[in-house]
């Protein structure tokens, strides 16, 4: 069988396989009996106890002596019914009018998506959102939702956790009967950072709303929305709740920046409300909205637009407490925190500081802060574990309103200018980045453009680049591929078009595209990709994979081959999947409902001549051992 499947492989018929192919190829090796789930754990674990987790080498370790995260036991026994059960009684439009009749400030709980993704670099794995999500179903049936999916999230996990995003949510929706799920959705970039043909983006939409989602956040990076419109109509077809999002950029009341004033707002959000949306966002990624253009903003939008309006915003410059407090009282129906511990800074405000501060007005939103403290210090525990992510960001910081970068994007470019060997140059990158928004036209930064006017201010800061030497014909530059995609029209229509003195520099003279990108895409053949899929991975495959496949198809790829190795380590506790297991440590990993694994860390061998260690284990009480390549 083996001969046979190297015969067949395209790799082998392409004749530009190695010896090493055979090793690195598992689909080889897919007639032998496979090993069972608990083996491929067992060698996962001892993988990295002996190799170490490449994603936190070299970074600030957890103590040694952090203890699990354990989740309270829920204060109320009962399921409360909420939000969730107005739109499977009455559909997505109810959902819109009981948000518009409240009185309270409504608070969607940002902490299982962006929060994490604006803290820790998006790496929370799903075990530490699954332990805590009954508790919010039990203790606070008063959220409007909590946004849990979507953005970072999605390539993330399957990226650098190795589980399959789709379980993410499938788990934490079965634990939140009661509350309304949201996600965050790039518009017709989907969850990735390009632009998918229409009817990937309409069945990943389907796909979601199938597998748990019901409200749906979407937005443009340029703020079109005639680029928006497939994946609206996508929600709109599913029945679920349409939220559509005006990023918010620049600051309104400036005078000197009429690029994006009221006005800008308020026709945008008259073309969201035609194209039919339940809610209005205001999705402010930077945290640069400030209290006195929420005053105006959302008393504008309220009189002239009339939709429930929903506020995003990020407290980088320390402010966003009191900008949503200006939102509420100008008469903002719901708005964004995070719980206490993974809130500020770069994150979303502090939900019980918000829910405190409305405590006895008429805005009260009634959320139990007993249940709040509880949850949070579940957070707080969790958070501990993934202290190699921290940004290392002590303070909120006013130099947000110079870069203005979305609170997404903060610690990785941070990462990325540590990795680079430039993490002392950071504000010149931060100078920088403001520099290369200007030369774009004053681009609205969010994804993927953030990453774009990003990697441009990386690349001058290392080759000690001004936008002067940047646009000067003379001088010879090679251009991100993100920075090319963008000129060239790709991710959309800028409002007004990018400046023609950079778009000629990029382009050397060849002329954008003029039309919506996904018009020149060519609609993907689903049952073929499903057809090779299967071919490839076997009959396990479903439509959630397919649609992980669409978006990320070599990521995709590759963790579904580490899953084939390791099996579901995605049961492991944090601590054990990035830092393996110390000797005497012991472990429990629930691999199916009530099917746990115990694992013992029994021993571990010197290296021996063959260049592997052994790993002594006991899993279920059997003694077991694992050979592992020493690569360190
Ligand atoms: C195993 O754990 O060994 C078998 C389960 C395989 C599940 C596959 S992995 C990719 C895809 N996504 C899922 O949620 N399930 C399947
Ligand atoms: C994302 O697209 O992931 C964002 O968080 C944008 O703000
Ligand atoms: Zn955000």
């Amino acid at each position: 069988a083996f001969v046979e499947n190297l015969l067949k492989h395209p790799t082998f018929l392409n004749n530009t396989y190695t010896t090493k192919f055979i090793d690195t190829t598992p689909e080889l090796f897919k007639f032998a009996k496979r090993r069972d789930r608990g083996t491929r754990v067992l060698s996962y674990i001892a993988d990295i106890t002996v190799n170490g987790h490449p994603e936190v080498e070299g970074r600030t370790r957890p103590p040694a002596d952090l203890k699990l995260p354990r989740a309270p036991r829920p204060a109320n026994s009962e399921i409360k019914d909420g939000p969730k059960q107005i739109l499977e009684r009455e559909g997505a439009q109810a959902v819109a009018d009981w948000m518009a009749a409240q009185k309270q400030l409504l608070i969607t709980d940002t902490t299982m998506r962006d929060s994490h993704q604006s803290l820790l670099a998006t790496r929370m794995r799903s075990i530490d959102m699954i332990g805590i999500a009954p508790n919010y179903a039990h203790d606070l049936p008063g959220l409007f939702s909590v946004e849990c999916w979507g953005g970072a999230t999605f390539d993330v996990a399957y990226r650098f956790l190795d589980e399959c995003p789709w379980q993410r949510l499938r788990d934490i929706r079965a634990r939140m009967p009661n509350l309304l799920t949201q996600m965050l959705l790039r518009g017709s970039n989907g969850v990735g950072y390009t632009n998918y043909p229409d009817n990937v983006v309409a069945a990943f939409v389907k796909q979601a709303a199938e597998s748990g989602v019901d409200i749906f956040r979407v937005f443009d990076p340029l703020n079109w929305a005639e680029n928006m419109r497939v994946s609206m109509d996508a929600v709109l077809d599913s029945g679920k709740v349409l939220e559509a999002a005006i990023c918010y950029t620049g600051d309104m009341l400036d005078p000197a920046r009429s690029k994006y004033d009221l006005k800008y707002y308020l026709s945008m959000a008259k073309e969201l409300k035609e194209a039919g949306t339940h809610i209005l966002c205001i999705k402010d990624m930077g945290g640069l909205m400030k209290p006195a253009t929420a005053s105006v903003l959302f008393k504008a939008l309220k009189e002239e637009v009339g939709l429930p309006l929903h506020f995003h915003t990020h407290d980088t410059a320390g402010i966003a407490g009191a900008t949503i407090l200006a939102a509420s009282e100008a008469g903002v129906d719901a708005v964004d925190c995070a719980m206490d511990s993974l809130s500020g800074n770069t994150s979303q405000a502090t939900i019980g500081t918000v829910v405190e501060a409305l405590r006895h007005t008429p805005r009260d939103t009634g959320l139990d802060i007993g249940a709040i403290r509880q949850i949070s210090n579940y957070w707080e525990s969790v958070r501990n574990h993934y202290a190699a992510f921290e940004s290392g960001m002590q303070s909120p910081t006013s130099e947000v309103y110079l870069h203005e970068m979305p609170g997404g994007q903060f610690t990785n470019l941070k990462a990325q200018a540590r990795s680079m060997g430039m993490e002392d140059r950071w504000h010149d990158i931060a100078r920088t980045y403001a520099d290369v928004n200007q030369m774009f036209g004053d681009v609205i930064k969010v994804t993927p453009i953030a990453k774009t006017v990003g990697d441009l201010a990386l690349m001058m800061v290392s080759q000690g680049l001004t936008c002067e030497d940047v646009l000067d014909p003379a001088t010879e530059v090679s251009f991100p591929d993100s920075v090319i995609t963008l000129m060239k029209g790709y991710v959309g229509q800028a409002p007004g078009g990018f400046p023609p003195a950079i778009v000629k520099k990029v382009l050397k003279g060849e002329e954008p595209i003029t039309v919506r990108p996904g018009t020149l895409l060519p609609p993907e053949d689903l049952d073929a990709r499903f057809a090779e899929l299967t071919e490839r991975f076997g009959k396990k495959i479903d439509n959630e994979d397919l649609m992980g496949s669409l978006m990320y198809p070599k990521v995709f790829a590759d963790y579904m081959e580490r899953h084939a190795q390791f099996g579901p380590v995605r049961t492991l506790p944090t601590r054990t999947f990035f830092y393996g297991m110390e000797t005497g440590e012991e472990i429990t990993a629930e691999i199916d409902p009530g099917k746990t694994l115990e694992i013992r860390l029994v021993a571990v061998s010197e290296t021996q001549e063959d260049g592997e260690a052994r790993v002594f284990f006991e899993l279920n009480g059997q003694p077991r051992t694992v050979r592992v390549p020493d690569r360190r």
